[in-house]
Parts: structure tokens; sequence; C-alpha cells
């Protein structure tokens, strides 16, 4: 077993060094422990690679596990309530249910959706594959599809793999591009750990780098910015490819790379050669000879990187967007330099390994759309819940997550839950997407498991190891989801990863364990984590040991970045970029072909959003260390649009789509663009309380209710989360 890497200060008290593992900044954290209890968390003042600082969330994170409504058994629907069982209850009725629907309907009856959180767990979705592969169903929804899809897409179509994604290299940046996101709330993170980013660009901007911020809203970020050009929402890809044109036109690309790394350069060429700079101009909304000099800028600075977000992702043309982002760093000459967004390797293979996993193409039953990074897209999931037929989803089990809020159009998803046979949600409280379930399973927070999250070392901006130690025991009843998987699949009589002999092996150690007396010898992840570091490979010339590991409770920083890794990792056949994939080609084209969109009669205003500082999505938001009781969201308007409608600040509205309305109050705000209200996500997200029985408690409103789920981008089957029209009204 391993050694805890912690540090005793006094009998009962003492400090476990680990990392917050709410996003992917992970912090390095100093969790002090009396008893089993977290009484203070702290940043890492001698963390080797974090920034020596954190946020509100992670200072918090304790009162999570110590939420009051927090589910600390598996809890059974009986009638309107719940009763707390075992979990060989648990367990023996799920298998039984999810069995014989089965043997009825096939393997594809039995769905599941796993949300943001999963992906911090190291053991989570490696075990809930291996049960999703024992059962065989292609019933497997994902976050992507309303975050991160347009990267996978791209990174397949460009480098040969859904996993290959840049990292930014910031402390050696002289022009940053910032499209569609504002890393001074979220905290530069989307597949990518770059501690403290914003700080760190701010810094190197004091030494005389650029900062261009393109966002429709003069956002926390754009104000600290040397330009903010605000882009009308949806329409970044008209503007990139305009400052691809302008690169190309005039003669400003990186000649080596575009001749040597990347193939389609003269597609490009011949894309651009057809688009006309005062149309794209047009487009965009932003004035020509903003996008002339940003892209000269951008393309003649010696460390530039592009950088695109969610901004551009929850829009219909959000993966062209992407697209042409990777593209002004490949023509420029960004990849894998000093600057600008670099390949690391990590200590595991994370890329071969994805390959070796990888699930076989697989269309969806009624909309006919392939499987992007395993997974459908969450839109499809309500009508795959009610409409009959063979494959019909009558099981589904959330993992992490809250669609019903973070998702498009939540009521249709939520009257979908509710007309399942079985619904099962394992999270650590009943939130809104929960409310139908048959089952709550209890889960474990990060402060109360060990992660080694060797698959996303390559994440990391520089070499990087650290082991996330818990700080504390769960609460007996609750389980880590792997447990959860592998006890499903076993009750189940199904074999893991739909391989032979792995369920007869798990049952034999858990045998052996409890005969000797040896909890050690049951099998567990810690048995995968070590085999990784075996198997790893060396960094910067060095093996990793699994001392290193558990010997650095401050993680260990495996020497200096390494370059010149791209071009071996690339994943194509022929080893290089693919700068001009035929399909986002052929999109690009069909986009220039079609007039602007415009606002549809009755709903002249258009949706965007926003995230809070101290929320995590749709989660959190209810704590009250992070947010004073009573607090909601509210409805940003611009002053003259707010005048046009007699809305005064502070005012009750109604914001109403084709799909749905909601009612809040206004909020005046300069720094909007015209025409566009904001709204943050995530609220509106009831917590019940099945142990008491006290009343829900919510606090703002759902503001993705007004989000029509067949709105998509085509490419990567991405909600547009950011591009719904509406109309505000005052209320009497
Ligand atoms: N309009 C709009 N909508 C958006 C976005 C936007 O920008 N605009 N952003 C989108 C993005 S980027 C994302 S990632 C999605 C998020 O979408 P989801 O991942 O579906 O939802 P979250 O709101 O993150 O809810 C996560 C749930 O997981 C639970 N949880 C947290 N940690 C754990 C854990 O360790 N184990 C278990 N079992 N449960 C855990 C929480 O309690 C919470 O209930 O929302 C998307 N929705
Ligand atoms: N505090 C906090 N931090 C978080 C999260 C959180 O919920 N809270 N979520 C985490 C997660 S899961 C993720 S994926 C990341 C996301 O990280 P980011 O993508 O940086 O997310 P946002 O902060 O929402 O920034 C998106 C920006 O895009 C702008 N935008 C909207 N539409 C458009 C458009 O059409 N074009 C352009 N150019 N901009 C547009 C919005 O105004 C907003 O400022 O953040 C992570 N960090
Ligand atoms: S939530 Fe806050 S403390 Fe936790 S990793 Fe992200 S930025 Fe750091
Ligand atoms: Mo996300």
């Amino acid at each position: 077993m391993t050694t805890r890497p912690t540090v005793a200060t006094a009998s009962d008290v003492r400090t476990v060094h680990t990392f917050c593992r709410y996003c992917l900044a992970a912090c390095g954290i100093d969790v002090t422990v009396e008893g089993n209890r977290v009484t203070k968390i702290a940043p890492d003042k001698l963390n080797a690679h974090s920034w020596h600082d954190f946020c509100a969330k992670g200072r918090t994170a304790n009162q999570l596990v110590e939420h009051p409504r927090r589910i600390v058994n598996p809890m059974r629907r009986v009638g309107e309530s719940y009763v707390e069982t075992t979990w060989d209850e648990a367990l023996t009725d799920i298998a039984a249910r999810m069995n014989g629907l089965i043997d009825a309907d096939g393997p594809d009856a039995i769905g599941v959706y796993y949300g943001n959180p999963a992906g911090f767990s190291s053991s989570n979705i490696i075990f809930m594959n291996g049960w999703l592969d024992a059962i065989g169903t292609k019933s497997r929804y994902f976050v992507g599809s309303v975050d991160q899809n347009a990267m996978h897409v791209v990174s397949e179509a460009m480098y040969g793999s859904q996993l290959m994604s840049p990292v930014s290299d910031i402390d050696a940046c002289d022009y940053f591009l910032l499209v569609g996101t504002n890393p001074a709330v979220s905290a530069w993170n989307w597949l990518e750990t770059v501690p403290g980013g914003w700080r760190r660009a701010l810094d190197r901007q004091k030494a005389g780098a650029t900062i261009v911020v393109v966002d429709p809203v003069a956002t926390e970020s754009a104000q600290k910015a040397d330009v903010h050009l605000a882009v009308k929402p949806g329409q970044d890809w008209a503007l990139l490819l305009a400052m691809v044109k302008v690169i190309l036109d005039e003669g400003l690309e990186h000649r080596e790379d575009c001749a040597d790394l990347a193939t389609g350069v003269p597609e490009l060429r011949a894309l651009v050669a057809d688009a006309d700079l005062d149309d794209l101009a047009a487009r965009c909304e932003i004035p020509r000879d903003h996008i002339e000099s940003v892209a000269r800028g951008f393309a003649t600075a010696a460390g530039a990187m592009v950088v695109t977000r969610t901004g551009v992702s929850l829009h219909e043309a959000g993966t062209v967007a992407e697209w042409l982002g990777h593209v002004l760093n490949v023509v420029t000459g960004r990849m894998d330099r000093p600057g600008g967004r670099r390949f690391e390797r990590g200590y595991v293979d994370a890329l071969r390994m994805f390959e070796l996993a990888k699930v076989e193409p697989h269309y969806s039953r009624l909309r006919g759309r392939e499987m992007i990074a395993g997974a459908h897209a969450l839109a499809e999931l309500p009508d795959e819940i009610t409409t009959p037929g063979r494959g019909q989803i009558k099981a589904l089990v959330i993992n992490s997550g809250n669609p019903v809020v973070s998702g498009p159009d939540g009521a249709k998803l939520d009257a979908a839950l509710e007309s399942l046979d079985l619904l099962v949600a394992v999270d650590f409280v009943q939130r809104e997407s929960h409310r139908h379930a048959h089952w709550l399973l209890p889960a474990v927070h990060w402060l109360e498991r060990n992660d080694l999250p060797a698959f996303t070392s390559s994440m990391h901006d520089e070499p990087f190891v650290q082991y996330g130690a818990k700080a504390v025991e769960p609460p007996p009843g609750a389980r880590e989801e792997w447990r959860i998987w592998v006890d499903l699949a076993l009750a189940m009589r199904r074999p893991l990863f739909g391989a032979k002999g792995v369920n007869g092996f798990v049952a034999a150690t858990r045998r052996a364990a409890a005969l000797t007396r040896r909890p050690g010898l049951e099998f567990t992840p810690h048995w995968i984590n070590r085999l990784l570091i075996a198997t790893s490979r060396k960094v910067n010339g060095r093996k990793l040991k699994w001392r290193d590991v558990v010997g650095n409770p401050h993680g260990l920083v495996l020497g200096p970045r390494e370059f010149g890794h791209f071009r071996d990792a690339l994943r194509t056949d022929d080893k290089r970029v693919h700068a001009a994939p035929p399909e986002f080609v052929a999109r690009a084209r069909e986009l220039l072909g079609r007039p602007a969109p415009s606002a549809p009669p009755g709903y002249p205003l258009q949706l965007g959003n926003r995230r809070n500082r101290h929320s995590m999505n749709s989660w959190l938001n209810e704590l009250p260390g992070l947010h004073p009781a009573g607090k909601g969201n509210e409805v940003l308007m611009h002053p003259d649009d707010a005048a046009t409608l007699d809305v005064a600040d502070g005012e009750r509205v109604r914001v109403s789509s084709p799909v749905g309305s909601i009612e809040l109050d206004a909020r005046l705000s300069p720094r909007l663009r015209r025409g566009l209200v904001v709204v943050d996500h995530g609220w509106g997200s009831r917590i019940f309380d099945p142990r008491g029985g006290a009343a829900a408690q919510s606090f703002g409103v759902n503001r993705n209710l007004l989000v029509d789920a067949e709105g998509m981008d085509p490419l990567s089957q991405t909600s547009t989360l950011s591009a719904t029209y509406v109309r505000v009204e005052r209320l009497g």
C-alpha cells in the first residue's frame, strides 16, 4: 500500500499537501485536518508547479464535504420520498432491473450521461467505460457536446487524435489573441493546466506583451487587454478567417512550417482568395483596419498564440472558428515554438492509450450522427429516451452531471427523465437533474479520494507529476465511482471491459483480502497507478519512479518544458498537420455563401453567457461560504437596449425565447454590445433534501431553459448555448 504523503504536526492535527480538483487549474493546496475533519484549506506555497494561490472555491471545498444535504448512504425512491438502504440492496436491485431491460430490449436500453467533474477523478471514467463495455451499450452521452467537442473534432482532423490538445507557453508569449474566453474568471482552463495563467499573461503584458481579447462583452479580461474586439456573437469564424486572409495575402506566414509541417496551405489560400475582407469585417462587425492591425501584430510578434474557448465553441460555426484559431497558430509558426502552443508529452502516452481504448464508430439511432470522443450529443438524449423502438433508452445513470441545467432545453430533458423505467444518480446531493431518480448513490469528494491524473499529464504547461492525496476519509456509506461500476458489472454478471477473466480476477483479489485480512490485496485503481508509473516514459531523460510520486507531496516538476516532440507525436498518417481538412473548408464556404444570421421576428436580442467566479457551472452556488443566501443571477442589458424597452436598473423582467421563458432582475451594463443580453448559466438548479425532507432550495433561474435543443454546430454536435435569440419584457 502507499504511504500517505502527509506531514504529521500533532497527534490529531496534520497537513495534507494535495491539489484542488474542481477545475483544471489544479491549484496546490495545504489541507489542515483535525481528526477526520478539514479545518482549513490554504494555498500550498511549496507546490512545485502551482501558482501558490487559489480561489474561494478551493478555500471552501470542505463545505461541500460537510453539505447539510449530502447523501451519505444509497437512497431508494419510495413514492415521493427516499429511504436509506444498503449498497447490497442498491446493487442487487439496479443489476436485476438493468439485466431485465437488456434481456428484453438489448444493451442500448441502458444509457449513461457523465458530466464535467467525472474527468477530475483518475479512476471514474476508466471503470465507467469498463462497465459500459461489459454491458455493450452504445447509449453514451457526455458533457463534450455542451463544452469542448469542437476541440476534439479539430484535433482529430488536424493532428490525428481527438486528445491532442496543445498547451499555452505563456511565459515566452509576446502576443496573446484570446477568443471567447474570460480567463480572469475561468482560470485559463479548457483541456490544459496553466496555473495562474491569467496572472502570468498580465506579467508578460507588463514586460511588453500585447493582449487582445475577442469577446462581445467587455469582460474582466477584456478590461485589462490592450485591444478589445467586441465581436458579433457567433461570428468569430469570419473574424479569424479575415486574419488568415491578411496574413496569407501579405506574405506574413511562416514559410517553413507552411511548406514542411503543414499540408493544406494551398487550399487555405484558395479559400481566402474567395473571401472578401470587407464582407468578413461586416459579418463580425469589427472594422477592417482593426482586423488588419491585429493580424499583422500577431503574425510578426516573436512569440504568439491564439487561444479559443467556450465563447467560440457554443455556436453554430464553433468548429470552423476553433479550426481557424489553430490555423492561425500553424501558419504563423506558433506550434511547438516558445511563446506559442506546445505539445506536452506527459509521463504516460495518453494518445496511444486512447487509441487502444477507442470504441467502434457508432451512429445514433434517431439522428444517425456519429459519436464524438466516444459519446453522442446530449441534445439527442431526450428523444432517445422517449421514442419507442429497439435501442430506446429505458434506464439511465447520471454520473457527476446536471444536464437539465447545464444542457439545452432542460424542460424537455426533465420530462424525458421522468418517463424512464430506471434513473440512477451518482452525486453528493440531489440536484435538478436527479429529481426523478429511483436511486441516489452517494459519491466521494476529491478531498476524500486519491487521484493520479496520469492521463491528463500531457495537459500541464510543464512536465509535472503530483499525487492527489486524500485529506479525509469519506462517510462510510459513500463510495468512489470506480467501485460502483465494478460492483455493478459483478452484480450484473457481465464482463468488465468486455474482457474474459477480469471479473474473476477482481473477485479473487477481494476474497484473498477478506481471507487474509489484508485489504491491500484487493484490486483497486492503485494497482493501475503503480503500473502506469512503472511503464511511464522518460521525461527530460528521466524515468519516473513510484517513490518520486509519493515522496514529493508538493508535486515534482520533471525538468524544463521540452520542445520538438510535436511532429513525432502527430497521429496523422503523413506526420503532418492537416491545415485544411476538407469538411471544415466546405463548411466555411457554406457560411460564406449565406447571409449573416439575423434575429427572427419577435426575438430581437441575443442571449450571451457568463461564468461566476464563485460557482462551478451549476454547482457550488448554494454554498454559504461562496454566495450570500438569497443570491441569484440577473440579466445584464446595455443601457440603450434597456431604455428602448423602458426597463430600469433592478427592474423585474421576463426573458423569452421560442422554447421557454424566465423571470429575473435587469442589471444595466455598458460593458455589453448592443443587442446582447447576458444571463449566467448554472443557476436555478434545485437542491433537494432526500434525507431530511425539507423543501428544495434554489437560487436564481436556469437560462438554458431558453435554449432550443435543435440548435447545433453540425461538425461537433455542440449545442448552440450562446446563440439563442430572445425578447425582454418589463413585468408590470
Ligand atoms: N449556457 C451555458 N451552458 C453551459 C455552459 C456555458 O458556458 N453556457 N458551459 C458548459 C460547460 S463548459 C460545462 S463543463 C457543462 C457542465 O455540465 P455538467 O457537467 O453536466 O454539469 P455541472 O453543472 O458541472 O454539474 C456537475 C455535477 O457533478 C457533481 N459532482 C461534482 N464532483 C463530483 C464527483 O467527484 N463525483 C460525482 N459523482 N459527482 C460530482 C456536482 O454536485 C453536480 O451535480 O455546462 C455547460 N453549460
Ligand atoms: N469560476 C469558474 N471557473 C471555471 C468554470 C466555472 O463555472 N466557474 N468552468 C470551468 C469550465 S468547465 C470551463 S469549460 C472553462 C471555460 O472557460 P472559458 O471558455 O474562458 O469560459 P467563460 O469564462 O465563460 O468565457 C467565455 C467568454 O466567451 C464570451 N462569448 C460568448 N459568445 C461569444 C462569441 O460568439 N464570440 C466570442 N469571441 N466570445 C463569446 C463570453 O462573453 C465569455 O466572456 O472554465 C472553467 N473555469
Ligand atoms: S477551483 Fe479555484 S482553487 Fe480549485 S483549481 Fe480551480 S482556480 Fe484553483
Ligand atoms: Mo466545461
